[in-house]
């Protein structure tokens, strides 16, 4: 039986699972949690999920939720694929920029995207100005770390495509409805550019 991945289709991190599963040709049986109707919230859904956030993935009674967990988990079933590599060094750099997705560039994207995009949309608030002015300092701060990493490679760690590119990716995928503009930073523009030429980032547009 496929592995089935709880998810909603504008959320960027049920987004990677979703992305790596279908670089590495994985079926899942996607099933939405609407999170609108607060179906996150259900018994059922906390009893596999006690953050209450998707992703989950389920596959023969083994549960597991963290995107870039469930992300290693799928590609360590094709380990082949290079997606996440093996040798200790190259897997540790994969690792490094995983963290610090969730940890930073993902928090400053993230507070802007919750800010200007999810509070007005589904909570019919208004962005807290201060909150948006930490988000962009994050924001400046990380995105040029991430920029000058990105000098003069194509990708983000091991020369090769990874879990770390298509994880980063994910955190800018609310660019446009959140007011993110990379113009200063062309490297990354030039490296998402060609993530989002990729058939599993178009086939996972959530059209926003
Ligand atoms: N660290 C978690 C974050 C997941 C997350 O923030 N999911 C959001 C959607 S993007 C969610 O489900 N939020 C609902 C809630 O917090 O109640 C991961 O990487 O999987």
């Amino acid at each position: 039986m496929a592995p089935r991945l709880y998810y909603h289709p504008a959320s960027n991190h049920a987004r990677l699972p979703r992305l790596v599963a279908r670089e590495l040709g994985i079926s899942l049986d996607e099933t939405l949690i609407d999170l609108a109707k607060g179906e996150h919230m259900r018994p059922e859904y906390l009893a596999k999920n006690p953050n209450h956030m998707v992703p989950t993935l389920e596959e023969d009674g083994f549960v597991l939720w963290e995107s870039n967990s469930i992300a290693r988990y799928l590609a360590g079933k094709k380990p082949e694929h290079g997606l996440y590599p093996t040798d200790a060094r190259a897997r540790a750099d994969v690792d490094r920029w995983l963290d610090w997705k969730l940890a930073h560039l993902g928090s400053a994207t993230g507070i802007l995207a919750w800010e200007r995009f999810g509070k007005p949309a589904f909570m019919k608030q208004e962005a807290d100005p201060r909150l948006v002015a930490f988000g962009e300092d994050l924001l400046a701060q990380f995105a040029g770390v991430l920029d000058r990493h990105l000098a003069g490679r194509q990708h983000v760690a091991g020369g090769r495509l990874t879990l770390a590119d298509f994880s980063l990716a994910t955190a800018f995928m609310y660019r446009r409805v959140s007011g993110v503009s990379l113009a200063s930073y062309a490297n990354i523009e030039g490296w998402l550019a060609a993530i989002e030429s990729r058939a599993s980032w178009k086939e996972t547009d959530p059209g926003f």
